[in-house]
């Protein structure tokens, strides 16, 4: 190993922070797999050999949205052919359908609708419960809960409209809309979205009312090196945050999600080659010492990949089905699906034990459509 990794590897084998200095040098080091290797370490020590998935369906109530960023390819103006939001019964009809189908989780979000009521999230929320008791519904992204506090007219009351939410029935928060925690790129790509402050103040006002949630980054389009580590900084910190403060809340998994230029306004751009998939899940394991899992979203990576990703630091592999997929389909409705056995069967073949889980993360029991977690905690 050179001058650069022994050092970092040093810090990695004695449980030690890496710096951000640290964190660029794994970003730029031409020796990729020497960086997986170490990132192999730290997913060895967490988890073993143990690699989650869990049986979920996405939902996405309407792809109508106030705004229009470049990145995006998902969303329409109301009126635009293939514009469409769901109705209250349409979304309790599919959460039936999802629990007859045996799945723990239904992930939910959509764009800024400019004119549904604050009521009509919550009647949705009530609705799914009603519907499928069971289930836990991971919803709306940072920048929606922003959206919908305006619309709920308490632009300031973060803390109560989340309590809302949850006593209607959200679960916990979706990792989306984070993209990358940078001020440049933020109005280069994601003009109009909330910025990095706003973003990290929704996931910590849920944190505080206790709900669990999730992160993402978007690389591989405008931004640079130094940003990616930036964004991986600012994550470590508010989970410092929430830990030091005691909340019951808290980032369980980081998922970085390569930016896809398929439809998008950014089309021109190559995205990230599979190398460049590699070690940025390598890096977010090596950089995150404070967030449990990393996720590899095997929609946008591939299962393919994603069996290579498990000896890089990754240790979840996301869920079964994706429904009205808003990241990869340009809208064209087209429904993903991979079935538990395809989920499991790579798993394995890569090596590794496969271990449905749920949403927060407690192995599920399962005999066909219905299931048990070992311990009962409140979601
Ligand atoms: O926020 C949008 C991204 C995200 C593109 O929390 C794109 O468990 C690539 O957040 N290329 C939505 N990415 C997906 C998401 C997610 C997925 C799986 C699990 C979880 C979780 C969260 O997709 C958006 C945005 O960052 N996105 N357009 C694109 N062209």
């Amino acid at each position: 190993m050179d001058t650069i990794l022994q050092p970092i590897a040093e810090k990695v084998r004695a449980s030690e922070r890496l710096s951000r200095e640290d964190g660029l040098s794994l970003l730029e080091h031409l020796d990729v797999w020497t960086v997986c290797q170490l990132a192999n370490e730290v997913r060895h020590r967490l988890h073993g050999r143990v690699t989650y998935y869990n049986i979920n369906r996405h939902i996405n109530y309407s792809n109508i949205c106030a705004l229009s960023c470049k990145f995006c390819a998902f969303h329409r103006k109301q009126g635009d052919e293939g514009a469409y939001a769901f109705s209250v019964e349409e979304i309790a009809a599919e959460a039936r359908k999802a629990a007859e189908a045996g799945a723990t989780e239904i992930h939910m979000v959509g764009g800024l609708h400019p004119y549904l009521p604050f009521s009509y999230y919550t009647d949705v929320l009530r609705a799914i419960k009603q519907a499928a008791p069971q289930i836990h519904v991971k919803a709306f992204t940072a920048v929606e809960i922003v959206h919908l506090s305006r619309i709920a007219k308490r632009p300031k009351d973060l803390v109560g409209v989340l309590n809302d939410l949850r006593e209607a029935g959200l679960g916990s928060l979706p990792g989306g809309g984070a993209e990358v925690f940078d001020d440049r790129v933020h109005d280069e790509a994601f003009k109009g979205k909330i910025r990095s402050d706003q973003w990290l103040e929704v996931h910590r006002a849920a944190h505080e009312v206790g709900l669990m949630s999730n992160a993402t980054i978007l690389y591989g389009h405008v931004e640079t090196l130094a940003d990616r580590v930036h964004h991986l900084c600012l994550l470590r910190e508010a989970q410092d945050e929430a830990i030091e403060r005691g909340y019951a809340g808290r980032f369980q998994t980081v998922i970085p999600l390569p930016f896809i230029p398929d439809d998008s306004e950014l089309e021109h751009l190559a995205g990230p080659t599979g190398l460049e998939d590699l070690r940025m899940l390598a890096v977010a394991r090596l950089m995150l010492d404070n967030i449990e899992h990393i996720k590899c979203f095997w929609i946008m990576q591939t299962l393919e990949l994603a069996q290579v990703t498990l000896d890089s630091g990754v240790n979840d592999v996301d869920g079964t089905v994706v429904w009205y997929d808003i990241t990869r389909v340009g809208g064209s409705g087209l429904h993903q699906e991979r079935s538990v056995r395809d989920l499991r069967d790579a798993i394995i073949e890569a090596g590794y034990e496969p271990v449905e889980r749920d949403t927060v993360y407690r192995p599920v029991q399962r005999d066909g459509a219905s299931w048990s977690v070992a311990l009962e905690t409140a979601v």
